[in-house]
């Protein structure tokens, strides 16, 4: 029974569930193929502000350039070396935007790639992002160094060495993805230089990792790794913390590999919820936002504390992994804005808010052609700053849906009400809905093709509120629709389904 006991703790004590966000900070945001300059100057300037908990960041290691097609942003997802150059800048610039975001409160998580090297068509020569030689056809990575002998040639059993059938998770760990070259986990060595490069950043100062093409790793081969892993740096996190750890693995169920496979190494990312959320706003397969009453667990989702979820990620906004017609995204602005609200909103999983760049999205036969399109960039390949307009938007083709105010306020919002239950469920049996969170929020959709007129229990107290969707609470006034909670808690709502955006949300920090 003792042993047993022992023997749950460390396991527990491994397995690496909480994301070290600072107290009241309750999301993260991927600021997907930012400079690292740019990254620093936005910790300070606005996520510090606003209560965002930290950015996940694009891979960091040094990858090769491709040049056709011309530098897409997949490139990254090839590494040469775990050297610290890439598009986003070097090492420099990388330690100085750690060192900057921890001091005001907000961490850095780094998009781990360690299954697999670059391509096997990659060629060879000094083409990585450092410079540093690489030579795929002999599968020679001096600068880290692998060799031959650290990949899975010799373990895939498929003729093309690569992953053809999902339904055998042999194939899925042991052979290619799309051609990557992949690493022999099951060595001590391979594991050794894995956990050397992660750790060489937690003593920079990162705060954890999203850990790419999980799928194809076997969970033992991950915890080994894993297990390697320092505890983080003490200048801001306390002693005995260690990296949050988050896999990317693709289970929307139908194939034998499950995401509870590696429910031991930390927490999964939940792509259910980003298809399913998608699917009811859309009002697809006759999905109506009633049925989100028991959004979570009771939707078939992983639980709650382990799951990483958003409404899209870097892949499957633009049609790669699991990508689906039904995912929401910048595209659909009035759509997205409601998912992302009830993401906000919604007490399940760690929420990872998405911010993009722009792309010439061109749809032909069904499939988007620039799909590879990397983030805006000179003509020379540098990566263009991202710029801040008057109105606070972003320029230079950077998205920035984390800064459109209905989003910001609901990250805040969820700051806000953390810790509270769900509670004070409403529903018109369609899609019109309504719940809370405590008595600290309270949040009312409007997604029906008719106007919406209701008096609701909120579980509020008594008093005048500030609509954070259509405005906001500045100073002591309101920018936006205003609501007035009654000594009973209830107060009126009344959404037009015409409403630039047919949703109201409400919050303590917002009362008047
Ligand atoms: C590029 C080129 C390739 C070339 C390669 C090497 O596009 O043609 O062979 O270079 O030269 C990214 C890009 C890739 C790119 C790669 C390397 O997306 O296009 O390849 O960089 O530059 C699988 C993995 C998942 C992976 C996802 C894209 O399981 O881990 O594919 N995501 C991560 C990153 C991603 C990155 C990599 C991994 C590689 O986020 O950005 O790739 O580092 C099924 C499986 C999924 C599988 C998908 C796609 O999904 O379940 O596990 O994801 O197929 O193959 C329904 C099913 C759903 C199914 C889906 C699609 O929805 O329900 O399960 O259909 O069939």
């Amino acid at each position: 029974m003792k042993i047993l006991l022992v023997l749950a703790a460390v396991g527990l004590c491994w397995a690496q569930y909480n994301p070290h966000t600072k107290p009241g900070r309750t999301s993260i945001v991927h600021l997907f193929e930012w400079r690292w300059a740019d990254i620093a100057l936005e910790c300070e300037r606005y996520l510090a502000p606003n209560g965002f908990g930290g950015v996940q960041i694009s891979p960091p290691s040094e990858n090769i350039i491709i040049t056709n097609p011309w530098r897409p942003w997949w490139e990254r997802y090839q590494p040469v070396s775990y050297k610290l150059c890439t598009r986003s800048g070097n090492e420099d610039e990388f330690r100085n935007m750690v060192t900057r975001c921890n001091n005001v409160g907000v961490h850095i998580y780094v998009d781990a790639v360690v299954n697999h090297m670059c391509g096997a068509g990659a060629g060879s020569g000094n083409g990585g992002t450092c410079g540093s030689y690489f030579n795929a056809q002999t599968e020679d990575f001096p600068a880290v160094p692998f060799s031959g002998w650290d990949f899975n040639d010799g373990k895939c059993k498929t003729g093309s060495g690569e992953i053809e059938n999902y339904n055998d998770p042999y194939q899925v760990r042991d052979c290619r993805l799309v051609s990557l070259l992949d690493l022999a986990l099951e060595k001590d060595y391979v594991r050794s230089k894995i956990a050397e490069y992660m750790n060489y950043l937690i003593d920079i100062g990162v705060a954890g990792f999203r850990i790419d093409a999980s799928k194809h790793m076997w969970p033992g081969d991950m915890k080994a790794f894993l297990d390697k892993l320092k505890n983080l740096n003490t200048q801001w996190f306390s002693s005995g913390s260690k990296p949050f750890i988050y896999q990317e693995v693709i289970d929307l169920g139908g194939e034998p590999i499950k995401s509870s496979e590696y429910f031991g190494n930390g927490r999964v990312t939940e792509f259910k919820y980003s298809a399913k959320l998608g699917t009811v706003i859309r009002k697809w397969n006759g999905e109506k936002m009633a049925y989100l009453r028991n959004w979570g667990e009771g939707w078939g989702l992983m639980p709650s504390d382990k799951a990483l979820v958003f409404v899209d990620n870097h892949d499957n906004q633009r049609g790669h992994g699991a990508g689906g017609a039904s995912v929401l995204t910048f595209w659909d602005p009035r759509q997205y804005k409601m998912a992302t609200g009830f993401m906000l909103a919604h007490p399940y999983g760690f929420t990872r808010v998405m911010s993009s760049f722009w792309w010439p999205r061109d749809f032909q036969n069904g499939k988007d052609i620039n799909d590879w399109v990397g983030p805006p960039s000179f003509e020379d390949g540098t990566t263009k700053p991202v710029t801040v307009n008057p109105d606070t938007t972003c320029g230079n083709g950077w998205v920035c849906e984390h800064r459109w105010r209905q989003i910001r306020n609901m990250v805040i919002f969820r700051n806000v009400v953390d810790g509270q239950p769900f509670s004070n469920w409403w529903d018109n049996n369609s899609n019109q809905v309504a719940f809370g969170r405590g008595n600290k929020g309270f949040i009312v959709f409007n997604n029906d093709d008719w106007y919406m007129n209701i008096n609701l229990n909120t579980g509020l107290p008594a008093g005048t509120y500030c609509d954070v969707i259509s405005g906001q609470k500045e100073g002591n006034h309101c920018t936006g629709i205003q609501v007035h909670i009654g000594a009973d808690g209830v107060a009126n709502f009344q959404i037009s389904n015409q409403a630039e955006d047919p949703f109201i949300a409400i919050h303590v920090d917002a009362k008047l």
